[in-house]
């Protein structure tokens, strides 16, 4: 992998991908996108990813959306001895597994928080979906710390991106109301994580530009 450029925004889930190539020691940019001047859905950005999200990664290959795919591409193409290089292909399938769990399950039911709009034009179905996605998130919580979470890492004793992005969205918890207390290896992760130079790096990068403003597609009446 040259070098790369990633679009993302502060409190986003690209902060994922943003922490996967700070560690791992990549050459790359990021770019932060204003949510509050919807510069995500402006005609140039667009054209970089027509699905007006973030994150995206601009590589000499081309251009990859998604953050599954992101933090895997990363994984692979920078094998380093502190994260897991994820090519062997059981340690993938479960990265994989828990990818996808986090992208279409857990994200999903914190959107049916703050962009219920996304699902539903009637005002009370829209809070009716605000009422119950803390419940959804909170039951996925103890799944992960349950079930997914081998300890100390995602999948065992070597850091992968898997632990980033758990890192990531257990730090949206508090907006659904919910104390990652409640999570004891979830938290002891995010902990671990939040000691590392490289994640610090990362998190002050973001401090000068506010958490996104969620700004709707169709603004609710
Ligand atoms: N499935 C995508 C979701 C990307 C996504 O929804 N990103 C949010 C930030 S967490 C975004 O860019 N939202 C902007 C918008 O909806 O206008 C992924 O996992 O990368």
């Amino acid at each position: 992998m040259g070098h790369v450029t990633l679009y993302s925004t502060p409190g986003s889930c690209a902060v994922a991908a943003h922490l996967a190539l700070e560690l791992v020691g990549a050459d790359y940019d990021a770019v932060q996108l204003d949510f509050s001047r919807n510069e995500q859905r402006s005609e140039v950005y667009l054209r970089t990813n027509p699905k007006g999200r973030v994150p995206a990664l601009v590589t000499d290959q081309g251009v990859l959306t998604e953050t599954p795919a992101i933090l895997q591409f990363i994984a692979q193409s920078y094998p380093t001895p502190e994260m897991a290089s994820l090519r062997e292909p059981w340690q993938l399938a479960k990265a994989c597994e828990f990818h996808s769990y986090l992208g279409s399950t857990v994200h999903v039911n914190y959107a049916h928080k703050t962009r219920p709009y996304r699902w539903a034009d009637d005002e009370a179905a829209q809070a009716a979906m605000r009422a119950k996605a803390p419940q959804n998130v909170a039951d996925c919580f103890a799944l992960i710390e349950r079930e997914m979470l081998r300890g100390p890492w995602v999948l065992g004793a070597q850091l992968s991106v898997c632990d980033v992005y758990l890192f990531t969205i257990a730090q949206w918890l508090p907006s659904a109301g919910i104390s990652i207390a409640a999570y004891p290896k979830v938290d002891q992760l995010v902990r671990a994580l939040a000691d590392m130079p490289a994640v610090q790096r990362v998190m002050e990068a973001y401090r000068s530009m506010p958490p996104p403003v969620i700004i709707p597609e169709r603004r609710p009446r």
